[in-house]
């Protein structure tokens, strides 16, 4: 337990875990735009941002989380599904059933998925500890290549090697370091890329949220990574925090990194309180989480925030560190605390992201200009509800020197869509480095994406929604759409 170095030293006995009464006093800190978002994931992608969960199997079989989790969360990290002991329990014999229950769950409910975790020193089956040192590197390589492959298309991304580092910042003396030295990592993450090279591929650890000799071990090895050109796309912050301890340096930390090129990610957020928790302690955890998802706003290469559960009621903290719980934004009975109401007001307080000038729309000259005196209230315009016919709507939700981020949104006219296909052209040369929530085929500068499995029916007057990152100055082409 002492893993996780922010502590606090002495225990008190768990006392109840609801904190709903605090709750009911709860306060909106911020003064929040008319057109508020009222769920994260909403608040979150009108940013350019995900907020994210993770979920286990087991909390599938628990109604009111999922619900809670399905109407607020945007992508999902399987808490231990995907981990080596869960997926290849013997050697060479994979087992992804667990795994893909939780991805199917995400696609059902247009969530995309953070793949966790390829390489591991923890939950890592007997059999790898036991190799003879020249077996681990093949071992490890055929596990990445395994798993990745069958992920292949269906994770955002990996966190391809898991908590390597000593608080120190050395590495962590462990199997795959005895086998194969520091190499590992960048072997590691080859091999990911090969298998996936469509999947954002991560180095996630603790307690390097702030500046400290860990998180500098960390912007060592990144700086050695990308300079050998192994194909490392982000460094996830699992942000495990004490109520009242979130590091000061955390976003100047969180902006080096970003300026190395690299996408960042919050990727386990929870904020323990020494039980049992007070109202002022809730309080000071609403503005930790203020002040995470802030942090994440500030820096544009900040791809999102993962809560690392649901509500107070399944958390591993208390399992963890005795005496500690109330970590997440839900208490025990799904109600909402402050650190819930922080979030979603720095998200929706937070300026949009529109760096790219929209083409303006061409204005239709009024060829008889009869001024009405009274300014008709406009009804919505319509769109002429074409029978199966569908549209698509390119919006730029963030960018960054040389690169950028789209939602697109597919929408069905007057009848419903069975299947569809978006296309544009680019103006500049852009490229798309990653896209979820449909397929893409590329031919020159013409995109053309079509509908996942999951996603291709949509009920009239309905939509959709599909995204990428692409490379390049950030543009918004005009896109059509057609369905069968
Ligand atoms: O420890 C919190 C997280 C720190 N970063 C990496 C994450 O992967 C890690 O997640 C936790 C899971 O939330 C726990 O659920 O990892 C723990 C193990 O290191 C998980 O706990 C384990 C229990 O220790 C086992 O007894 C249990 O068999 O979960 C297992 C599966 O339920």
């Amino acid at each position: 337990m002492s893993r996780f170095s922010f502590l606090r030293p002495g225990s008190r006995r768990l006392a109840g875990a609801s904190v709903a009464a605090a709750t009911a006093v709860v306060m909106i800190g911020a003064v929040v735009p008319a057109e508020a978002a009222t769920t994260l994931k909403a608040a979150a992608e009108a940013k350019g941002r995900y907020f994210g969960t993770a979920l286990t199997r087991g909390d599938l079989g628990i109604s009111s989380e999922i619900a809670l989790a399905a109407a607020q969360f945007d992508m999902v990290t399987p808490g231990n599904e995907m981990k080596w002991d869960a997926t290849e329990p013997s050697r060479g014999s994979f087992n992804f059933g667990a795994g893909d229950q939780i991805v199917s769950f995400a696609q059902s409910h247009g969530m995309r998925v953070r793949g966790h975790t390829l390489v591991w020193h923890a939950q890592l089956p007997a059999w790898v500890s036991g190799l003879a040192t020249n077996q681990v590197q093949g071992a490890m390589e055929n596990h990445i290549t395994n798993e990745a492959t069958h992920y292949k298309g269906k994770v955002y991304s990996w966190d391809v090697v898991n908590e390597p580092f000593n608080e120190d910042g050395t590495l962590r003396q462990d199997v795959f370091t005895r086998a194969m030295g520091n190499g590992y990592i960048a072997d590691a993450l080859r091999t990911a890329h090969a298998a996936d090279p469509n999947a954002k591929l991560y180095i996630n650890d603790y307690n390097i949220e702030g500046m400290n000799a860990k998180s500098n071990g960390m912007y060592s090895l990144a700086q050695s990574l990308l300079a050998q050109g192994v194909p490392l796309n982000g460094i996830g912050f699992e942000s495990h925090f004490i109520e009242g301890q979130v590091p000061s340096s955390l976003l100047a930390n969180m902006q080096r990194f970003a300026a190395l090129g690299l996408d960042v990610a919050v990727t386990e957020l929870d904020d323990r309180i020494q039980m049992p928790a007070d109202n002022s302690e809730l309080q000071q955890q609403g503005t930790d989480y203020g002040t995470v998802v802030n942090a994440c706003l500030a820096v544009p290469r900040c791809v999102g925030v993962s809560q690392w559960g649901v509500d107070d009621g399944h958390t591993w903290i208390p399992g963890t560190f005795p005496g500690y719980g109330a970590p997440m934004m839900w208490d025990a009975s799904y109600q909402p605390k402050p650190a819930y109401n922080a979030a979603l007001n720095a998200l929706n307080s937070a300026p949009t992201p529109t760096p790219t000038p929209t083409p303006t729309p061409t204005p239709t000259p009024t060829p008889t200009p009869t001024p009405t005196p009274t300014p008709t209230p406009t009804p919505t315009p319509t769109p002429t509800p074409v029978p199966g016919a569908c549209s698509a709507t390119v919006e730029t939700t963030n960018s960054w020197p040389g690169g950028f981020q789209s939602t697109v949104t597919v929408r069905a006219g007057g009848s419903p869509v069975n299947g569809w296909t978006v296309k544009w052209t680019w103006p500049g040369g852009q490229t798309i480095s990653s896209l979820w929530n449909g397929t893409q085929t590329v031919s020159g500068s013409t995109v053309t994406v079509r509908n996942t499995s999951y996603n291709g029916t949509i009920a009239a007057g309905s939509s959709t929604t599909f995204g990428f990152t692409a490379n390049g100055t950030a543009a918004t082409p005009t896109a059509t759409c057609t369905s069968p």
